[in-house]
C-alpha cells in the first residue's frame, strides 16, 4: 500500500474537525488507535511484533538479533498537530518494506520498524521519553514519577497502556539490536522546496530543552482590588513573555517560544495567585542556549521584584545538538542521489540514538516548511516518494 493510502486510514484519528489539528497524547484513545492501526499493518505483512518494556513497538521482518537495521518514527502528536509528523516516517517505513519485498528484494540482516512513544513530550514534558528510557537517558524512577496536566502519573498511564511501569527503563538488549537507525520524518522547515528536491539527509539537531516558569502573586478580586494594591502574577508574566521574545531575537540564530502559558485559576473576574508557563528555546551552540536561559532569568526575577511576586524557573528537558554520523549521513546521501544534507531545528529519536548507534534520517519536502500546526503537509507525489527513497536508502545497510 502506498505511503498516502497508508495515512488515508487514519486521517481522522485524533483530528479536531473545526481546526483540522490532531491531538494524539501518548497512550490517549486516538494513540491507541493508531498504536492498533500499525500492529494490523505490521500484522498484515507477517512482521512478527513485540511492545518492549518502555512502550516501544518493534515490527521485526526477520529474527530479532544484534546489528540489526531499525527504522520506524512516532504516533504521537503536538497538541493541534499536522498529520505527517511521525507518521509519515511510520507509513513511510511499512511501504518500504513492501517496495522491498516487490523487488524480490532479501535481507541479509533483519529489518524492524519501531514507535517510538511520547516522542513530543506532549503529556509528561519530555522530548523523545521512550528512547531515551531504552537508552537510560532518562531514569525509570523519574520517568514514572511524571505526571500529566491532569495529575496522572506516567506510571497509571503506562499501565493502563498495557506497559507494566515497575520494568520501565535501559534495555541493552533492546540497544544491542540496533545496528543502524534510519528515521524518515517530514522536513519541518523550507530547505527541500528550496533546493528542488524531494529528499534530504539530516546532518545535524539542533540542541534544545524546555524550562517551566511559575510566577506567584497574589490572588485576589478583580473588582475591589486597587491596582496599586495588586501583586498580579499575570502581567508580570506577560511581561516575561515579553522578554523571552526580545532577548531571543537579539541573539542570532536563536529559537525561543512560550507556547503554553496557564493562570491559576483563570477566572475572568479573579486576579491570578500564580501563572506557569513553559518555554522552548534553541540554537546552534548549546552554550549560547543555555546562556539565553540565564538572561530569561535574571529578566524574570527583576520583573517579578517589580511586581511584588516571586519567580521559578526549572528546567524540564534538554537535548544536546547532535550531529549524526557523517560515513552514514554520506551513504544515504549517496544512495539517494547525492541527497543533500540539511540540519534540522526539530528534535527526534534518532537524535537521542545517535549517541549509541549510527543513525541517521531522511526529510521528505514540506512545501511551506509549516509543521506543529493543522497546515503541515506534504504533497502526494512527495510522501509517496517517501517510500521508494526510504527502501533504497535500507537496501544499501541490509545487503
Ligand atoms: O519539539 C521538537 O523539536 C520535536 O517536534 N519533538
Ligand atoms: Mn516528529
Ligand atoms: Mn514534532
Amino acid at each position: 500500500m502506498s505511503v498516502t493510502g497508508l495515512l488515508a486510514d487514519i486521517q481522522q484519528i485524533g483530528r479536531d474537525a473545526t481546526s483540522g489539528g490532531y491531538c494524539r497524547p501518548v497512550f490517549s484513545t486516538a494513540e491507541m488507535d493508531l498504536r492498533a492501526w500499525f500492529l494490523g499493518e505490521a500484522d498484515r505483512r507477517g512482521l512478527d511484533v513485540e511492545i518492549d518494556r518502555n512502550g516501544i513497538i518493534w515490527a521485526w521482518w526477520g529474527a530479532p538479533g544484534p546489528g540489526s537495521v531499525v527504522t520506524g518514527s512516532h504516533l504521537d502528536s503536538v497538541p493541534g498537530g499536522g498529520a505527517f509528523d511521525g507518521p509519515l516516517g511510520v507509513a513511510a517505513a511499512l511501504a518500504a518494506v513492501d517496495v522491498l519485498r516487490a523487488d524480490g528484494f532479501t535481507p541479509q540482516r533483519s529489518l524492524a520498524v519501531a514507535v517510538f512513544p511520547e516522542e513530543e513530550g506532549s503529556r509528561f514534558g519530555i522530548a523523545c521519553l521512550g528512547s531515551r528510557l531504552m537508552t537510560g537517558k532518562l531514569s525509570a524512577d523519574k520517568a514514572r514519577s511524571l505526571t500529566d496536566a491532569s495529575g496522572t502519573t506516567l506510571a497509571e498511564v503506562f499501565a493502563a497502556g498495557g506497559v507494566d511501569p515497575r520494568h520501565l527503563g535501559r534495555d541493552e538488549d533492546a540497544l544491542a539490536r540496533v545496528g543502524h537507525y534510519v528515521e524518515l520524518h517530514i522536513e519541518q522547515g523550507r530547505g527541500l522546496i528550496d533546493l528542488g528536491r524531494p529528499i534530504a539527509v539530516g546532518s545535524t539537531i539542533l540542541g534544545h530543552g524546555r524550562w517551566r516558569a511559575t510566577v506567584r502573586g497574589q490572588g485576589n478580586h478583580a473588582g475591589t482590588t486597587l491596582m496599586a494594591d495588586r501583586r498580579d502574577p499575570l502581567v508580570a508574566a506577560a511581561q516575561m513573555v515579553g522578554a523571552v521574545s526580545s532577548l531571543a531575537r537579539e541573539t542570532d540564530d536563536a529559537r525561543a517560544t512560550v507556547g503554553r502559558f496557564e493562570p491559576v485559576p483563570g477566572g475572568t473576574n479573579v486576579i491570578a495567585s500564580e501563572v506557569r508557563f513553559w518555554i522552548d528555546a534553541r540554537h546552534p551552540d548549546d552554550a549560547v542556549t543555555l546562556a539565553l536561559v540565564e538572561r530569561f532569568r535574571s529578566a524574570f526575577e527583576a520583573i517579578a521584584s517589580a511586581h511584588g511576586c516571586t519567580v521559578e524557573v526549572r528546567e524540564e528537558s534538554w537535548s544536546a545538538g547532535v550531529d549524526f554520523d557523517p560515513g552514514l549521513a554520506a551513504r544515504l546521501s549517496a544512495a539517494l542521489d547525492d541527497a543533500p544534507l540539511l540540519y534540522t531545528g526539530a528534535g527526534h529519536d534518532a537524535g537521542i540514538l545517535a549517541e549509541f548507534v549510527p543513525s541517521g534520517m531522511l526529510f521528505t519536502r514540506n512545501p511551506t516548511g509549516i509543521s506543529h500546526s493543522p497546515e503541515e503537509y506534504a504533497e502526494d507525489a512527495d510522501a509517496d516518494h517517501s517510500a521508494f527513497a526510504l527502501a533504497q536508502a535500507l537496501r544499501g545497510l541490509l545487503s
